[in-house]
């Protein structure tokens, strides 16, 4: 029986997943899962590369000790992070979180020299102040020592994969997140990289999803005695595994991978490239079968993780489980904020954010823990709505109904309210979207399924499915009239 390994890595936790393939059907099993957790040192924030590097050397230990034979493994992340590798092969410091502060004028900074218009038409990805284009910009502003010592800069699953194997290469998936990939030529875009006076020799050949992208070296092999095995290049950037593992029948459909971050939209055979999908803010992100995800990023559960995070810090310790009783307890449709108003972007104390965001926009503020979280879940639905709306519009589709995959799934309260405020019918499933995605790209690869659409019929036959019918219509539609002006949103 074949096992192959999944490594999805999110803002917030890390998981391994096993995967095998029985008389057609795919079985999962959690084989290692572990917290990511930011590092703060002085005013800079850090992923802490090495942790993660060592939690995926104990979940191939786990898999030796309990007798598991592998026959492959893949990696995937969040997108647009990246390290550094010097004139010896060893990385120069560690990795930048994208919600450091130093990009925060980076983008003002960056239009001054190049026009927005222009990095969006050679690269289809939308503005936000964390992608690599930005960060790379704040760390020449900054004269980072990084840029002159630097030789080659791989993407954090890039770089994991390079630990592991040996061999540098960048994944075109992730590639794409950096906004300095240009899907038009189908390479990293040359004269955004002259106007940023930026090395070509920084970025590799770009390898496609499925590509087997070498085997684990020898010194990983002798530290851990197990054999080495193939590592694959599959949809590194977790989105693009998230969204290759949506159960979808059809061409045409919409989807919210649901997780730190809310990514929704749809799969396109090519880039929508225009002004308007450059006002809306409108990403193209590179995906497996070559498809594009044109979708907007959206806060997400990023807030409510934040608000534990402070509530903890004051000694008061909640399960998400609990939060989502507390939220559906408290009075409906009360209070709103815009969960991409950039207060909420960087770490700090959530609450005091959505109180200074409601008093603002002269709403009474939120004061027990289930009206903060009812406030968060509720005005994600509602901007949901609106995502949801503006990818029918610049997609040119109508869809019937929303796929929702990630960990946010669990939070059964958030799916029923993403069901009302679009007034379409919600699938939900499966929640561990990304690490399947991975798990079926390298499956792809090796011939167990002949493409995308046969392995997501056998999601589709192997995870369940719950879904949820739009209810309350009426107070639904209300509330987003109501949200719409609050927040300033045209629609
Ligand atoms: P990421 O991959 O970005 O780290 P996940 O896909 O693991 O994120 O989703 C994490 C989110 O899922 C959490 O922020 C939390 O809101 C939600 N979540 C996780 N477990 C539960 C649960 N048991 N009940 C409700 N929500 C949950
Ligand atoms: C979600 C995600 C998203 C990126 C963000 C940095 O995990 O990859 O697609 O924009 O993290």
């Amino acid at each position: 029986m074949s096992n192959i390994l999944a490594f999805d890595l999110g803002a917030s936790s890390g998981r391994a997943l096993l995967g095998r393939l029985v008389d057609g059907k795919i079985e999962v099993e959690e084989l290692h899962r572990f917290s990511n957790d930011p590092v703060q040192v002085g005013n800079r924030l850090h992923w802490d590369i090495l942790r993660l590097y060592h939690e995926i050397k104990l979940a191939l230990m786990k898999a030796k000790n309990q007798g598991i034979d592998l026959q492959s493994m893949a990696i995937d992340s969040w997108g647009v992070d990246f390290g550094f590798i010097g004139k010896d092969g060893e990385l120069i410091g560690n990795p930048y979180h994208y919600r450091d502060r130093h990009t925060e004028d980076a983008m003002e900074g960056l239009f001054a020299e190049i026009p927005a218009s222009d990095i969006f038409a050679r690269t289809g990805i939308q503005f936000q102040p964390f992608n690599t284009l930005f960060q790379l910009y704040a760390l020449k502003k900054a004269n980072s020592p990084l840029l002159k010592e630097g030789k080659r800069l791989l993407m954090i699953p890039d770089l994991l994969r390079y630990f592991l194997t040996g061999e540098m290469h960048n994944e075109f998936s992730n590639a794409t997140t950096t906004q300095l990939f240009n899907p038009t030529t189908g390479t990293w875009d040359s004269e955004l990289l002259r106007l940023l006076d930026l090395p070509e020799s920084w970025f590799g050949e770009v390898l496609k999803p499925g590509s087997k992208a070498g085997n684990l070296q020898p010194s990983v092999c002798e530290e851990l005695r197990i054999p080495s095995i193939p590592v694959y290049a599959v949809a590194e950037h977790d989105t693009g595994s998230a969204v290759a593992a949506v159960p979808a029948t059809e061409k045409s459909f919409a989807y919210l991978s649901c997780g730190t971050w809310s990514l929704m939209g749809t799969e396109v055979d090519k880039p929508v490239i225009h002004e308007l999908a450059q006002k809306l803010n409108f990403t193209n992100e590179g995906g497996v079968a070559e498809t594009y995800r044109l979708l907007k990023n959206i806060m997400g559960l990023w807030i409510l993780q934040e608000c534990r995070r402070e509530w903890e810090r004051a000694g008061k310790s909640y399960s998400f489980p609990e939060l989502v009783q507390l939220a559906g307890e408290a009075q409906a449709l009360s209070v709103f904020i815009d969960p991409d108003n950039s207060l909420f972007l960087p770490p700090g104390d959530m609450p005091a954010r959505i109180t200074q965001y409601c008093l603002r926009t002269g709403q009474q503020a939120p004061e027990t823990t289930g009206e903060i979280v009812r406030c968060i879940l509720e005005s994600l639905a509602l901007k949901y709505r609106y995502a949801f709306e503006l990818t029918e519009l610049l997609s040119g589709q109508t869809f019937n109904g929303l796929h929702m995959v990630g960990g946010g799934i669990q939070n059964t309260l958030l799916c029923q309210w993403t069901a009302n405020a679009i007034g379409k019918p919600v699938w939900a499933g499966p929640s561990e979207g990304s690490a399947i995605g991975n798990l079926i790209v390298q499956w792809i690869a090796q011939g167990e399924f002949a493409d995308i659409w046969e392995a997501r019929k056998a999601i589709r036959d192997s995870f369940p499915m719950t879904i949820y019918e739009p209810e309350e219509r009426k107070a639904w539609s209300d509330a987003y009239d109501r949200f719409c002006v609050l927040t300033g949103i045209q629609v």
